[in-house]
């Protein structure tokens, strides 16, 4: 890639167009007298483009890439030198008054060290400031070329992307698994231009209307006074605001469901929830929603998982991702469409398409695929790539426009102010991360931590001085045209229109979608998250609101918070479900999933090498657990007892009944209420009844048996024994692709 040819190329394809564009541009109007002045008016041979603004010319291959491990020297050179490049014998020892004097203000070295150190910080993003982000490509398949002019949705076009995964309230160090909405945000690097998809796991939002934004969000944040909780939305400030605004109701539903807590981003849909306008080369429109489906399926934790996985591992979303992109397993999403008619009333099926409190059920409007993402290379630097990632919806490309839904139009003027503070100045496109691979030719100038030098004294147009370039571009030339959709003859107000009010049928829609597992969840969350909150006045309040959606649901998040349950005040809606939204009820394949297998010195190890060999010919990853790390025979221990624990698994398999190491803590003997000693290592004990409890899939062999026996699980749904390791890792592997053994799970709701 050469800016400079790239930035020549589009200046003489332009200049064969360029008279009719610039006409009016020059003095005196069409017709009348020609320009007396010297100005040009076809493009000279452009100025050098900015160099620093082109896209990054080299970056360093990870492991992934190269089978070698991640560039392993974080420094370019031999010797240490300071900011200024002078080379330095020594950055250990500050520079004092004899061994045992004091510091000496000359110490010019000491004071760049640490005054560098001092500002290493930058502001963490106000909403969405924890999250990991992946390289990866976009490969088109053509499907959308009918309904686009998009560059990069033509048929076979691969474009480069980067992605960036998030929670929305906790700070940068929270914790991954938490119940929260997901950001799912993509960069598309296209040649015509960066177009950034900033979407969530979640179709709808909270609030209808961006002047809202401040408000949930500082209702959702943590207590302004005590700053609790981190990252939870199980407080009474969250559940005073969705309670007053009831147009919360629906997304609330998704985060009280298994939505909530994804099992991996690898797992999770995306959605870009407005619906945008797209243009084809003809100049027509349609409306459409933007959708990614994972091809692993969805799939969720289970709560206590949730719960654990935040003590055991935080970091458990952004490790599975990078692990996932190390191994090879790159994760896979499709693009879809699903498409409307771009008629006046900008609704399709009854439901209006600017409300983006509303989806459109796929078995309405089905979703479209149109190509493929795929992640394969993880970040060489936190900071520099995921931190300083900067996405906003007003990053457009040719093709795709915006509507007039009051939330997205709002998110045009917060993504590039956000970024003055965060960043630190207008510049921020020139940081690596956020360059556009198209080139850029534009008349921005100056700022905070301008990179470029730019040469030309005319950052004007027209211009008579730097050859009159740069000169607008024609018809034909690819450019960005904002469709020039009529906009309302209509007084001024504040105000929803009517179809806004609207509250609750698609929050009942989504309920009466689920499976009975499923609603048990939902309601378990709910009871859970207003049962964390002090006011009793909120906890009535949700409780009517969950009377308007459904009364089943009322009476049991009502049953377990101990209050009575209400009336609904509204028709409760009469509403067809979208068995889309159940994630359960389907097969999905088992690729990436973990499949943990206990051993022990005794095992019988060929067994246990060909299960190994099995789990990985099934693209999945089996991970031994053993009383200690190191080996058990040739084969590796990846966990040990000490550090394994049931939830970063997805089935269990036991290939042995370890006796209790020496660093077990003794299990209580139940009957005498004092200390026992078990016949089988607790913790392996435990391993079993939380891979039980949480319905996963679970195996055993030779002496496994008897690990189930005496936990007591052997011979219940979704437990599998056998004499031969194959037959049970087969069974075990038909189980895995329901995900869970769901009907373990007890439900109180048809
Ligand atoms: Fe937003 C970040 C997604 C509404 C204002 N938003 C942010 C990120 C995602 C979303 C994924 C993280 C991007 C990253 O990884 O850097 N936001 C959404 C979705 C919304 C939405 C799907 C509704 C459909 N957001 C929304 C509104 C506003 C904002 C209505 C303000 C009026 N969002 C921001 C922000 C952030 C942000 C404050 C914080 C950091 C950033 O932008 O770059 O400007």
């Amino acid at each position: 890639r050469n800016p400079a040819e790239a930035v020549r190329n589009v200046v003489e394809a332009a200049a064969e167009k360029v008279t009719d564009a610039l006409t009016p541009q020059v003095p005196g109007a069409p017709g009348s007298a020609p320009p007396t002045l010297d100005e040009p008016t076809t493009p000279h041979e452009p100025l050098p483009p900015k160099p620093e603004q082109g896209a990054p010319q080299t970056r360093t291959p990870t492991g992934a890439e190269t089978g070698a491990p991640a560039t392993a020297n974080g420094q370019q050179g031999t010797f240490l030198t300071t900011a200024q490049g002078a080379r330095l014998r020594d950055t250990d020892h500050s520079l004092k008054a004899g061994p045992r004097g004091p510091v000496l203000l000359q110490d010019h070295h000491l004071r760049e060290k640490i005054t560098h150190f001092d500002h290493e910080r930058i502001p963490e993003r106000v909403v969405h400031a924890r999250g990991a982000g992946a390289h990866g490509e976009f490969t088109a398949y053509g499907t959308a070329e009918a309904v686009t002019r998009a560059g990069f949705l033509k048929k076979g076009r691969t474009t480069e992307v980067f992605v960036r995964f998030s929670t929305v309230l906790g700070s940068r160090g929270s914790a991954d698994t938490v119940r929260d909405t997901r950001g799912f945000a993509t960069k598309f690097y296209t040649d015509e231009g960066t177009f950034d998809l900033v979407g969530n796991n979640m179709p709808v939002f909270f609030i209808q209307d961006a002047i809202k934004f401040p408000d949930i969000i500082h209702a959702g944040k943590p207590h302004p006074d005590r700053e609790i909780p981190q990252a939870q939305s199980a407080h009474d400030t969250f559940w005073d605001f969705v309670s007053l605004h009831t147009e919360a109701q629906h997304h609330t539903m998704w985060n009280m469901s298994d939505r909530g807590i994804p099992r991996s981003y690898r797992t999770m849909e995306g959605f870009g929830v407005h619906t945008f306008r797209l243009v084809n080369a003809a100049g027509e429109t349609v409306l459409a929603k933007f959708h990614w489906k994972p091809k692993l399926g969805v799939h969720s934790l289970v709560w206590e998982e949730a719960q654990l996985l935040g003590g055991m591992d935080p970091d458990f979303h952004r490790r599975d991702l990078y692990d996932a992109i190390e191994a090879g397993a790159f994760p896979e999403w499709e693009l879809g469409l699903q498409v409307f008619p771009d008629t006046p009333e900008e609704t399709f099926a009854g439901i209006d398409l600017l409300d983006p409190t509303k989806i459109v059920p796929e078995e309405l409007a089905p979703v479209q695929p149109v190509g493929k993402l795929t992640l394969n290379r993880t970040p060489t630097n936190f900071f520099a790539e995921t931190e300083q990632v900067a996405f906003h919806v007003g990053h457009l490309p040719p093709g795709i426009d915006v509507t007039n839904d009051p939330l997205l139009q709002g998110r045009l003027f917060s993504y590039v102010d956000t970024q003055l503070t965060r960043l630190g100045g207008p510049n921020f496109a020139q940081i690596p991360i956020n360059r556009p691979h198209a080139a850029v030719n534009d008349m921005l100038r100056d700022g905070f931590h301008q990179q470029a030098v730019h040469a030309g004294v005319a950052p004007y147009r027209p211009n008579s001085l730097d050859g009159g370039n740069p000169f607008p571009a024609g018809a034909d030339d690819d450019a960005f045209v904002d469709v020039p959709v009529q906009v309302a003859q209509a007084p001024k107000m504040r105000a929803n229109p009517a179809s806004f009010d609207d509250h609750f049928s698609q929050a009942r829609l989504f309920w009466l979608s689920m499976s009975p597992v499923e609603r048990e969840h939902i309601i378990r969350a709910y009871t859970f998250e207003l049962g964390k909150c002090y006011h009793q006045a909120i906890k009535e309040r949700q409780l009517q609101c969950l009377a308007n959606i459904d009364p089943v649901l009322c009476a049991q998040v009502a049953t377990g918070l101990g209050l009575p349950a209400p009336e609904p005040t509204v028709p409760v809606a009469d509403v067809e479900p979208s068995p889309a939204l159940s994630q359960v009820g389907r097969q999905w394949p088992a690729d990436g999933r973990m499949v943990g297998i206990v051993v022990d010195p005794e095992v019988d190890l060929d067994s246990v090498r060909a299960v190994r060999e099995a789990v990985f010919a099934a693209d999945m990853v089996p991970l031994l657990i053993a009383p200690h790390g190191g080996t058990i025979g040739d084969l590796p221990a990846q966990r040990s007892f000490a550090t394994g624990r049931s939830v970063e698994l997805d089935a269990l398999l036991l290939a042995s009944a370890p006796a209790p190491a020496p660093d077990a803590m003794p299990a209580r003997d139940a009957k005498a209420g004092a200390a026992s000693s078990t016949a089988v290592d607790p913790r392996v004990l435990l391993m079993v009844e939380e891979c039980w409890r949480h319905a996963k899939a679970i195996g055993a062999w030779g002496s496994g048996v008897t690990v189930l026996e005496q936990v007591g699980v052997a011979d219940t749904p979704g437990v599998v024994t056998g004499d031969s390791a194959s037959d049970v890792l087969t069974a075990v592997q038909q189980l895995m692709a329901d995900h869970r053994v769901w009907h373990r799970f007890p439900t109180s709701v048809a």
